[in-house]
């Protein structure tokens, strides 16, 4: 069983039935960000957490238990991590006694529930990969079966976009577009490809999860890039095309493949990646916790 532990602010708003946003931390880890980005990402997810009046609860394993909100220290310790944990290797992680392990979206989610914090925020999901190698992440299982409402720019336009959302149509999990209709790209506002539900508010986005068919199953809340710090379409494609190339021609497989490739596109934009990922991050956790402070 997921027994996290809390820290004490994360405990004491649960209590009180106050807003609370659960954060990942593959993202502020070396697997998702270069330093410094990584820790600018996660102070100004935090602060923006904070501004719309929620508590930020960053997920990680730290010696083997399985914590929702960090100290300062454990903070630290999370930004310089490099095992990634899914919720498969939650288990796996505190039975070895993981130094530190960064959770995905999936451990993430799994954590949240076990936490009872209904809201998560991170950059992008995982996803089903292009090619036929039956790569699908596991986040996609994870919010179909945890009842958080995971808040993301959508997934990166590396996977197969309309296989994800397929994917997660099948799985029963409500997509739905933040006052926007195109299902997001990470980089770009739109994939092309419609959103299956917009909604204008948080009030909408919380009645979803009261009256969605399975208890059981979250709900994706797709949030678009702010306009200002958009990557034009054609820019991006290419770079996802050669970064795409490198790892297959590198060889990686499984848990490596999206870290290798997300290094891929910060070499192949020369760093310019970077900025627009932590506007979309902190982006999304704004509107979590809007959502959190409304669903409170
Ligand atoms: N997409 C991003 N940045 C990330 C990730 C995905 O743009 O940091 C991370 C997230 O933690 C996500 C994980 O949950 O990668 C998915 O990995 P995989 O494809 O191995 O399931
Ligand atoms: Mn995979």
């Amino acid at each position: 069983m997921i027994e996290p532990i809390l820290s004490d602010d994360v405990a004491q708003a649960l209590a009180e039935h106050r807003a609370v946003v659960a954060l990942e931390s593959t993202i502020f880890s070396n697997l998702g960000l270069p330093a410094p980005a990584n820790a600018d990402a996660l102070e100004l997810c935090k602060q923006a957490v904070r501004e719309h009046g929620a508590v930020p609860a960053v997920a990680a394993v730290l010696d083997g238990q399985a914590h929702v909100g960090l100290s300062p220290d454990e903070e630290k310790r999370v930004l310089q991590g490099t095992r990634k944990v899914a919720e498969r290797d939650l288990a796996v992680a505190q039975a070895q006694g993981w130094g530190v392990g960064v959770t995905t979206v999936s451990a993430t989610v799994a954590l949240a529930h076990a936490a009872g914090i209904p809201v998560f925020a991170t950059g992008g999901i995982g996803g089903v990969h292009r090619g036929s190698d039956l790569d699908v992440s596991a986040d996609l299982d994870a919010i179909a079966n945890h009842p958080v409402i995971t808040v993301c720019a959508g997934a990166k336009a590396f996977l197969d976009l309309p296989r994800t959302l397929e994917y997660l149509e099948t799985a029963g999990v409500p997509v739905l577009g933040w006052q926007h209709d195109w299902f997001p790209a990470f980089y770009t506002r739109s994939s092309g490809l419609p959103v299956p539900h917009r909604v204008d508010d948080e009030r909408m986005v919380c009645d979803v999860l009261r009256f969605r068919a399975r208890p059981e199953t979250g709900v994706l809340l797709t949030v678009p890039i702010p306009v200002d710090d958009e990557i034009p379409a054609e820019r991006i494609d290419a770079v996802l095309t050669a970064a795409l190339e490198a790892s297959a021609r590198a060889g990686v497989v499984g848990p490596a493949v999206t870290p290798y490739v997300l290094a891929r596109i910060e070499k192949e934009t020369d760093g310019q990646s970077i900025p627009a990922n932590l506007a979309l991050a902190r982006n999304n956790a704004a509107v979590a916790a809007r959502i959190a402070v409304a669903n409170a």
